[in-house]
Order: C-alpha cells, then structure tokens, then sequence
C-alpha cells in the first residue's frame, strides 16, 4: 500500500534527522508512529523544536545559490509557530531585524512561523527582503531609488504607504495571514542599520550620497521539512560585498551606478577598450567594503567567501556528503577567475529539507 506523500517525507526526514543526530532507533519509531496518528487526524503534524531547527540548517546546508554555507552551525532559529495576528509577526519580525543585526555584529538568524496548513494559503510576507528601498517610477520614465522594488512600492502606495520619494526610502512590510486582506507596517527607522558609502582615496564618494543597508534578510521563500512547508520563514545572514557593489549598484536594472563613478573616475566611456565598467565595478566593490568595515558591521569579500566555500566543501567530503551547488549563482559576478570556486565543477541538485521560491502573492 502506498503512503501518502506527506508521510513519505516526513519518513525521509526523521530518518536523516536520527541518523545525523544519533538518536536510537527506538526514537524514530516512536515519532514515526505520532507523526502517522497525527495525520490521521489533521492531515499534517507537528514538528518538534529539535526537528524543526535542525531542519533549518539542513535547509541552509542544501541551498545550491549560497556560498557562506560553512557557517551553518551558528544559526540561530527562532521558534515562532505560536503567533496567529499580522501585528503579532510584524512585531517578531522587527525584533528578527534587531537579534540578527545585532549592532553590527551579525548573526544569521530564521524565524520561523506557522506551517500552512492543507490546502491552504500559508502566510506570506509580500515584500523579497524585510528591508528593502522603494522604487518609484516617474511620469517622464525616470526612476528614483531602488527599479527592482517599482511593482511592490505601487502596491504599497495603493495600500495607503507615502513615501519620501528619496534614493534610499525604506519600504513598509506587508504582511498576509491566509485567507486575509494583506496589512502593511511601517519599519521604525531606528532598528535598520544603513552604512553610508565611502571610499578610502576618492572623498568625492561620499557625495554620490549613497548607502545601503547592512541586514539581507529574504522573507520570499518557502522552507519544506519533513513534508511540513513554512511560507513564512524569513532568514537572514550578512552580505558579501560583491551583492551590493556589483550587483545592487552596478546592475543597469539596478542602480546603474557605473556611468557615474567612471566619469568621476576620468575614464574614457565611450571605448569599451578602456575597461571603465570593469575599473568602476572595482572601485565600488572596495568602498562597500570598506565602509561597511570602518561603521563595524558584518561582511565578507569574494575572496574569503570563496576560501571558506572550499573549506566547507572539504569538511562536508570528510563527512561523506556532496555540496550541492548551483555553480552560476555561487561563483562570484567579478574577478570569477581569481577564486577557486570558479575551477570547481559543481552539481546543481535539490535535496530536502530546502528552501523554495514562492509565486508572488499579488499576481
Ligand atoms: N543579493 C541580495 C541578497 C540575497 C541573499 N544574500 C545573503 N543572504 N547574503 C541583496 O540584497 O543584495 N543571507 O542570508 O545572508
């Protein structure tokens, strides 16, 4: 006879669990034979603390697109499956953004809040991150702030938000319990720490006016355990320089900030010959990281990532597992030939549990 999907995983998981946590086989019987009544009953079950932040690592460790995975131990999960109301996660979330900053000091954090339950929406975050800048779109086809954000800053605005109209407007939080209209919250200003960019030789820098905040914390993505799906399970680490430096400032969709720092630079923009992206990218790189060191927060160059993703690499070998890897979004988006995850031949396959994208709740 075969067993429903649900338990299959659940299967698969409390086996890995009681092997990797040396737990007696008498214990994997014993939840295994829960797990089943529970489902019995409610067509799903309900994990144990210890299954559920185990689960999050594991998660971390089988995320291909991450390459600081070495320091999955350090991760801090916050048990938060007990709220019920918007305002109750709102408030979880802000402290998720205070624990995890932490002064600068960053600790990869996850909270993690109801499960969803069968055939039902789960609750959803609508914004990617939990800080992220507005993006506004203006009549004459200009854009102020953040292009990637233009579709949710409108959904904000038509949910009653203003925003200043700035580079660097914080968005609010919209937060969706199932089967409910979304509500949307206003971030106090004093919990997102924000690094203003300078550079260590050019003092022009500093007047591009440009900042960025020191917390990724993604909120779009689905955490699966043992068959058990979590829409609402934000995490979060620290940046690695080249994220804001070459893809959130240089990307053209993005910030497109390369024509500017090359002029100030005194590159030659009309020859591609001059190299003036590749030299602009560079210097953007070095003051991200640079500012983000003298304002004592948390991040990490390409280099050193791509050192400690071979020593993880290494250590999980020794441990009898592969790092699954999708090797396009590890290696780094500058210097590639430099580190050595650019020589590793990776493989892009999914184990559970893991993380997975979610549609976007609007569409
Ligand atoms: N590139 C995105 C952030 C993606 C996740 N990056 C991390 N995650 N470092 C950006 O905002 O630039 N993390 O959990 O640390």
């Amino acid at each position: 006879e075969s067993l429903p999907m649900l338990l299959l995983e659940a299967n698969e998981y409390l086996q890995l669990f009681c092997q990797e946590q040396s737990l007696p086989e008498s214990y994997l019987q014993e939840r295994l034979a829960e797990i089943t009544c529970d489902y019995r009953k409610s067509r799903i079950y309900w994990q144990t603390e210890q299954e559920l932040a185990y689960g999050a690592k594991v998660a971390w460790r089988n995320s291909t697109r991450c390459i600081g995975r070495i320091f999955l131990e350090s991760l801090r999960v916050r048990d938060l499956r007990h709220l019920t109301t918007a305002e109750e996660i709102f408030a979880a979330l802000v402290e998720h953004i205070q624990l995890a900053t932490n002064g600068g000091n960053i600790a990869p954090t996850i909270s993690i809040f109801a499960p969803d339950l069968p055939r039902q929406p789960g609750i959803r975050i609508w914004n990617p991150q939990l800080i992220r800048y507005a993006g506004y779109l203006q009549p004459d086809g200009a854009i102020v702030g953040d292009p990637a954000q233009i579709e949710l800053t409108e959904i904000c605005q038509r949910l009653g938000w203003q925003g200043q109209g700035t580079q660097f407007d914080i968005l609010p939080l919209i937060i969706q319990m199932p089967k409910q209209k979304p509500q949307w919250f206003e971030l106090p200003k004093a919990v997102v720490l924000e690094v203003p960019i300078v550079h260590p030789e050019h003092d022009w820098f500093a007047n591009l006016g440009l900042k960025w905040h020191a917390l990724p914390a993604v909120s779009d993505w689905r955490l699966e355990i043992g068959g058990i799906s979590y829409s609402c399970a934000p995490f979060s680490g620290w940046y690695m320089s080249a994220e804001i430096g070459s893809r959130n400032f240089g990307d053209v969709k993005r910030y497109n900030l390369l024509p500017a720092i090359a002029q100030r630079l005194g590159l030659n923009t009309q020859s591609k010959l001059s190299l003036w992206q590749d030299r602009a990218l560079i210097e953007l790189n070095h003051a991200v990281l640079h500012s983000f060191t003298i304002c004592g927060v948390t991040i990490v160059d390409h280099h050193t990532a791509s050192t400690q993703f071979m020593r993880h690499w290494q250590r999980e070998a020794e441990a009898g597992r592969i790092v699954p890897a999708d090797w396009g979004r590890i290696v780094p988006p500058i210097s590639a030939s430099t580190l050595e995850v650019f020589h590793q031949e990776m493989h892009d396959v999914c184990f559970k549990p893991n993380f997975f994208q979610l549609p976007q709740p609007w569409t």
